[in-house]
């Protein structure tokens, strides 16, 4: 199926949609009476923990450019008697960390100020005003706090009997439409959409090779699904929700699309494999990014219940 290409400001976008000033936007869709109705879809009460472990090495792909996430002892036993200055017995003590790891590292959440295309971010602010020192004045991750709905979650690879998607195969609006048809799933205004592929079950056939691998995704044709059926967020369990190599070779095309056109923000790496094993199509979702001011990202722990 054909894609056209749509640039900002041309196309159908949801620019305005929730105001000149909006930063959030599709998670406007989030309202208490979704949330309501969300929490009305579970069957089971079983959670499933949908965040990779973060570890230095294969949990995930992990870019170079990010480095591998550091797990850096602050304090331990052998630092006895650290306490005594604040009344502490010396024979008590704490152990504590630092944590040093990029936004977008492994499972994570990609706010709206993560892409940038034309020199704007979405709703129109202006992408020269992200700073190095203070970070992003909008749509930060800081806008997003937390994040709760009505997951509907379509099994590529279940529907083509498959352990996993093609590395690189393009997922078009039709075959979204076909997976939901065949899980007999409804996709509502306001649901969070995850779109599994298989890739982190690939990657790990791989023997977890550190370097990007090619991987399936949604392509600029399911752009259109995700506007038609007015979705929230889009999750996968890919690394960049879009097919690598990019549907017809442009760039963090989709990013565009969900981030800057439609305000739809994105969780990468979501470890989809058990929802998958129990044939779980729609259930109650929840994540909360850090509240970094000004961050473009932040490593998330989604948890789903059925
Ligand atoms: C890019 O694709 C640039 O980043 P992310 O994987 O966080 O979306």
């Amino acid at each position: 199926m054909s894609a056209e290409r749509v640039l900002v400001g041309e196309g159908p976008t949801n620019w305005g949609r929730w105001g000149k000033d909006d930063e959030r936007g599709a998670l406007n869709l989030l309202t208490p009476e979704t949330i309501l109705a969300a929490t009305r879809v579970c069957r089971t009460g079983i959670m499933y923990d949908l965040g990779l472990p973060i570890r230095q090495h294969g949990s995930g792909p992990l870019f170079d450019y990010r480095g591998t996430p550091q797990r850096l002892t602050l304090m331990n036993q052998a630092d006895p008697g650290a306490f005594i200055e604040f009344g502490g017995a010396p024979d008590v003590g704490s152990n504590e960390d630092v944590l040093v790891l990029a936004s977008h590292t492994l499972t994570h959440m990609d706010a709206l100020s993560h892409v940038y295309t034309e020199g704007t971010l979405y709703n129109g602010f202006p992408a020269d005003s992200v700073r190095t020192n203070q970070g992003t004045p909008h749509c930060g991750i800081d806008k997003v706090r937390g994040v709760v709905g009505r997951a509907v979650h379509l099994d590529l690879p279940r529907l083509h009997d498959l352990e996993w998607l093609e590395p690189g195969s393009v997922i078009t609006s039709a075959d979204l439409e076909a997976c939901a048809a065949a899980q007999g799933v409804e996709v509502r205004p306001g649901d969070i959409l995850l779109v599994r592929t298989g890739f982190l079950e690939y990657w790990h056939s791989l023997g977890d090779p550190s370097e990007p691998t090619a991987q399936a995704g949604i392509g600029l044709d399911a752009v259109r699904f995700v506007r038609e059926h007015d979705v929230a967020v889009v999750g996968s369990d890919n690394s960049a929700i879009e097919p690598v190599p990019f549907d017809q070779d442009i760039f963090l095309g989709v990013h565009i699309e969900l981030l800057v056109k439609l305000g739809v923000h994105l969780l990468e790496h979501v470890h989809l494999a058990e929802l998958a094993a129990d044939q779980v199509t729609e259930c109650l979702f929840v994540v909360a990014p850090l509240g970094v001011t000004g961050a473009s990202g932040s490593p998330v722990n989604p948890i789903a219940i059925a």
